[in-house]
């Protein structure tokens, strides 16, 4: 890794749960005794896995749904994440233990006055104003694939930052956004999320990715990311999620709170 001599250099991409991990991995490995440093927010999917591949950073968090259907989305189904992974030099932890998929979300006085429950349901009114973001505009599992699957006639489809979605649907220019289920906003909003009744969206189970390298340079460093493993419920990252977006809490605090609480470690 062409990065900073021996430090461990995690990375995440730009939004907060992944700067949460990302801080949580940092301080993990930290007080493990080891130097290590956060890139935070780097950018999306690609430009994180690229860095990973690159040595620009050793660990970042990741999502089984978005290796399978985004990162190796023209791999037969039935080849084993791990061995993908492997071909590049990659490895995985275990899940941390929630699941962060996408959904489409609507104001509730909106979808009850049209009757809206299902995204099925969308069908029947192609006026809809939809506002995904950016990747999901362009990703394999994200409104393409959605709009074959579902057969959606909407026109009206613009691409934005995750952030302003919540905005623009507040503000009533936006009917419908792509939500990550463990958003915060989505209690704090009280959303209403459409039943993916085709089964559409996979499972987006967090794991961290390392690189294989890692194991001989830093073994250390993996014991501590371990400590993670089934550790993180989907209530538990939501809460945390809401600190950092909705308290305005530093990502690096509400990472050292759980770390502190919930496993104990300093
Ligand atoms: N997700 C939903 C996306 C962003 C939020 C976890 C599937 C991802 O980072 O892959």
């Amino acid at each position: 890794p062409a990065f900073a001599g021996d430090a461990v250099t995690v990375g995440s991409k730009k939004f907060t749960e992944s700067v949460i991990l990302g801080e949580a991995a940092r301080q993990l490995v930290e007080a493990q005794g080891m130097p290590a440093r956060h890139r935070a927010e780097l950018g999306g999917t690609r430009v994180l896995w690229n860095a990973l591949l690159a040595g620009d950073i050793d660990i970042y968090p990741e999502y089984t749904g978005t290796l399978r259907h985004e990162i190796f989305a023209g791999r037969p189904r039935g080849e084993a994440l791990d061995a993908l992974l492997a071909e590049h030099g990659v490895r995985m932890t275990r899940p941390l233990g929630f699941n962060n998929t996408y959904a489409l979300g609507m104001r509730p006085e909106l979808a009850e006055r049209l009757g809206i429950r299902r995204i099925s349901d969308l069908k029947a009114h192609p006026g809809l104003a939809f506002g995904f973001s950016s990747e999901f505009m362009d990703r394999a599992d994200g409104w393409r694939g959605l709009r074959a699957r579902y057969g959606l006639p909407q026109r009206d489809v613009r691409g934005l930052d995750h952030d302003l979605a919540y905005r623009g649907l507040a503000a009533g220019s936006l009917h419908v956004v792509d939500l990550y289920s463990t958003d915060a906003e989505i209690e704090y909003y009280d959303l209403s999320v459409l039943e993916d009744d085709l089964g559409y969206f996979p499972d987006y189970r967090a794991l961290f990715l390392y690189r294989a390298d890692l194991a001989d340079r830093a073994p250390k460093a993996l014991d501590a990311l371990r400590r993670l493993e089934g550790r993180i419920t989907a209530p538990a990252m939501t809460s945390m999620n809401a600190r950092a977006k909705l308290d305005g809490v530093p990502e690096a605090r509400v990472a050292a709170e759980f770390l502190g609480e919930s496993l104990g470690i300093e």
